[in-house]
């Protein structure tokens, strides 16, 4: 029986800034939703970021969203299916229903003795792992940081771009890395649709994929630049859920799908996602959110599901923080090896967490 849930608020700095074409993140504000039952308990990591400049959410509001319209639909017996059916009422807000979702399946599948990964489906017991670049404030400054992550082993290297640190900065990696390097970038969004012709230059470069090149909202604008530029198109902030990334498909809006459960509002919705890939034959990978080992561990038992047939964004631990919060992840030959063991199989260490926390709220769970 599930007696209360906490709401954990931690901070953690990354190893170095992270600049994307919304943003420069030089830290997490990390919000984690404890669990409590008799027995057992069950952890899930929010993945809003401080201020809503990649999607609406952020992680003060996620924090509203949870305490006064999320944890009141929770009894002592819900599951994460249920909560699921019932949070479903409240519009929008993925990120923090995702994160409860994730607490709760944690809880009871630690109960039932399974991992995340076989409740979901994976086939795979590692999986291979990309790396996602910032925006560096140099060519030479990037192909340093590239040289970097070859070297730890990372097999698919994504560049964040923007308008002006675009065709110049793919073109000199491709140059220093050569042709058989798997390579993407990632717009976050900072194009119109009048930047079709520009975006195509990128076709000589055999890029994987265009990440979100359009805003959220303008998915028939990718419609129009899928016919303009020979590079697929990926989508991520657009897919916001199961019945949007249908409707994309359906509209050939993008030929991939970045698939980050944070953003769907859930590990359940991410599997009903990949499951219609799948059936479709459209390639998905996992993306990330420069989780800590909570959510990294989650990602990992979804991205060995069959249809993530591209690299994905589950970089190592130490890509990001030089103590993680949970035993760290590691790069082995490319790959990181996914949990195994109960649940989302790890938990955070106490006293690393601890030094972290900057506040806890507990939650009594009555009904
Ligand atoms: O657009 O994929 C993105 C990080 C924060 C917010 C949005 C994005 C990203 C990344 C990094 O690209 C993914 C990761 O390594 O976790
Ligand atoms: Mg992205």
């Amino acid at each position: 029986m599930i007696r209360r849930i906490e709401i954990v608020r931690a901070h953690i700095n990354l190893v170095s800034p992270f600049r994307t074409s919304f943003a420069t993140e030089v830290d997490r504000n990390l919000l984690y939703v404890r669990v409590v039952g008799d027995d057992e308990e069950g952890w899930g990591e929010c993945v809003a970021m401080a201020a809503p400049l990649y999607s609406s959410e952020f992680v003060d509001g996620c924090e509203e969203v949870m305490k006064r319209y999320l944890i009141p639909m929770i009894s002592s017996l819900t599951t994460a299916e249920e909560f699921v059916q019932k949070s479903a009422a409240i519009r929008g807000n993925f990120m923090a229903k995702a994160a409860i979702e994730a607490a709760l399946l944690d809880y009871q599948l630690r109960k039932a003795s399974m991992s995340l990964a076989n409740f979901l489906g994976a086939t795979q017991t590692k999986v291979a792992s990309g790396v996602s670049v910032g925006i560096q404030p140099t060519i030479d400054d990037l192909l340093r940081v590239v040289a970097e992550y070859r070297a730890d082993g990372y097999v698919r290297i994504k560049l964040k771009i923007e308008p002006g640190l675009d065709i110049d900065r793919v073109r000199a990696v491709r140059d220093a890395f050569g042709p058989d390097m798997l390579l993407q970038v990632d717009a976050n969004a900072a194009y119109t649709v009048d930047d079709a012709a520009h975006l195509a230059k990128l076709d000589e470069f055999n890029l994987l994929l265009i990440e979100q090149p359009l805003p959220e909202e303008d998915i028939v604008g990718h419609v129009e630049l899928s016919k303009r530029v020979g590079t697929p198109i990926c989508l991520d902030e657009s897919i916001t859920s199961y019945d949007v990334a249908r409707g994309a498909l359906d509209i050939n809006a993008c030929s991939i799908i970045n698939i980050k459960p944070g953003r769907v509002g859930g590990y359940l919705e991410s599997k009903r996602i990949h499951d219609l890939c799948l059936s479709r034959g459209v390639p998905v990978w996992c993306g990330g959110m420069l989780e800590t080992g909570i959510g990294r561990a989650a990602n990992l038992a979804l991205a060995a599901l069959p249809g993530f047939t591209l690299p994905g964004d589950t970089s190592a631990s130490k890509r990001y923080f030089t103590q993680d919060v949970t035993t760290p992840f590691e790069l082995v030959d490319g790959y990181i090896n996914v949990p195994n063991t109960v649940g989302i199989g790890v938990r955070p260490i106490a006293e690393v967490l601890g030094a972290m926390t900057s506040r806890v709220d507990s939650y009594s769970i009555t009904k």
